[in-house]
């Protein structure tokens, strides 16, 4: 059976002359206008990017490889005993398409763990961090800083030729999702005192080595958690902050390292991955205030207090999704299977019922349902993961995994510079003074 190298080495040329006969027969044709208001508007819905992993529909949601998360749930490999995909398969299906054989994933599991430790100046640098700085800070430091063993960089700086720019730019990939384990735990450990970390160990499937290095490796139910979770935050097409940045930075070729890098930096924006945190916040805070097991009314009032305060209800809403994320129905899913009594999870739900509702009155959120970020929180919460700083930083490793498929089939297509056009209102109010 082939590798996933392999296997990517007989599709390249295929996609490239796929690409050169759409760009002939669709090249020049429209998708519409551009306005004035998508230079305001946050280029919401503007068409302007090739993302291969993943396309969001606005009602349904997700599709990994035209996948739903239900199906790759079904078609993926699963562990022995275990029934949620291993990230290592979805790996594979977003950088091939197709779905691999147990024994790919298996190879794939030992591959990353054989190329999990991190130089020992990176874990210096952790441990040189303050605890009081932000784990996505920290995260992003060591992330950037493993681009002093780019095997990219290094081929470029010694001239390597274009069309093999692919190579290097996979190893990396490979290299940058097998140590997030490593630094993840690090970092948990280091900020939440949790002393010395275990090593990897090779006969274990990504995700069971992440759980162990965080000091849950010996629950299994919270072991299949961290399959689904990564399995759903990795990807989420090209258009959002993390993905695009990686996109956007990796186009100027910088390495992989120096391209997730950035992404992580979107990630740990409050409008975006930071949310995840900020829900668990702001749920702890509802109850400091209205305390446990309140009313539905006391609910809507906090909620109508949050947004009469200026400020967002975090984890509902999204810019492109337009109905009940797909990826907060798996959490929710798996929360009804493993932990259905669970206090927080029932105050999870109580939201759920109220908080669409107000939105729709308050009527400016073009979407009132929750997003992904609404749930994971108290997943974590329930097997003790308790520290909410840290829950962006697992969407992080998560969002490596789409950011790097996406950095190799760039370099393999070898994708330009990214350089949109930009204008003043000065310029905009001349060029249209007469129109
Ligand atoms: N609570 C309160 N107001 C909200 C809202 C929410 N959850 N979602 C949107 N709105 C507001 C916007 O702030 C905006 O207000 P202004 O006109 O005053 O600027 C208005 O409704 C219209 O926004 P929109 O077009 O519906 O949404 P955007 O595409 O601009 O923003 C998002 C999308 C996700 C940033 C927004 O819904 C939000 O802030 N949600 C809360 C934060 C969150 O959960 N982010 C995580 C998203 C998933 C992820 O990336 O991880």
């Amino acid at each position: 059976q082939p590798t996933l190298k392999e296997r990517l080495a007989v599709l390249i040329p295929q996609e490239i002359e796929n690409v050169k006969a759409t760009r002939a027969e669709h090249g020049k044709k429209s998708f519409g206008p551009v306005v004035v208001d998508h230079l305001y508007g946050g280029m919401r819905g503007l068409p302007a990017l090739i993302w291969d992993g993943s396309v969001l529909d606005a009602d349904e949601g997700i599709r990994f490889r035209g996948k739903t998360i239900p199906e790759c749930q079904k078609l993926l490999p699963k562990a022995p005993g275990g029934s949620e995909p291993l990230p290592e398969g979805l790996f594979w299906l977003l950088l091939t398409g197709e779905v691999p054989t147990p024994e790919q994933v298996t190879e794939l599991s030992k591959d990353w763990a054989a190329r999990a430790a991190i130089p020992e100046f990176v874990e210096e640098l952790l441990d040189r961090c303050p605890p009081t700085l932000h784990p996505m800070s920290q995260f992003s430091l060591a992330v950037t800083a493993l681009n002093h063993d780019s095997a990219f960089a290094k081929a470029y700086s010694q001239g390597i030729s274009k069309k093999d720019y692919w190579g290097p730019v996979f190893e990396d990939s490979m290299d940058l999702i097998a140590k997030l384990p490593n630094i993840a735990g690090r970092i948990y450990s280091n900020v939440f005192g949790k002393g010395k970390l275990p090593s990897i160990d090779k006969a274990k499937d990504y995700s069971h080595n992440l759980a162990t290095l965080l000091g849950f490796g010996d629950n299994e139910a919270f072991v299949e958690l961290m399959r689904l979770y990564i399995t759903i935050h990795s990807d989420h097409e090209g258009g959002n902050v993390s993905a695009h940045t990686g996109k956007l930075v990796g186009s100027a070729l910088s390495d992989p390292f120096l391209a997730f890098g950035a992404a992580l930096n979107g990630l740990a924006g409050p409008l975006h991955g930071l949310a995840n945190q900020e829900v668990l916040v702001w749920l702890r805070k509802m109850q400091s205030v209205i305390g446990e097991n309140a009313s539905d009314e006391a609910v809507r009032e906090y909620v109508w207090s949050t947004l009469k305060g200026g400020q967002v209800v975090p984890g509902y809403g999204h810019a492109v999704l337009r109905k009940t994320d797909p990826r907060y129905m798996a959490q929710r899913e798996f929360a009804l299977k493993h932990l259905p009594e669970d206090s927080l999870f029932k105050l999870v739900n109580q939201v759920y019922t109220i908080v669409p509702d107000v939105l729709l009155e308050a009527g400016k959120a073009k979407n009132p349902w929750p997003n992904v970020d609404a749930h994971s929180g108290v997943l974590l919460t329930h097997y003790g993961l308790t520290q909410m700083e840290f829950y962006t930083v697992l969407f992080g490793v998560s969002r490596a995994f789409g950011v790097a498929a996406q950095l190799i089939w760039d370099r393999a297509l070898g994708a330009p510079l990214e350089r949109p056009k930009s204008y003043s209102t000065a310029s905009i109010q001349k060029m249209f003074a007469n129109k």
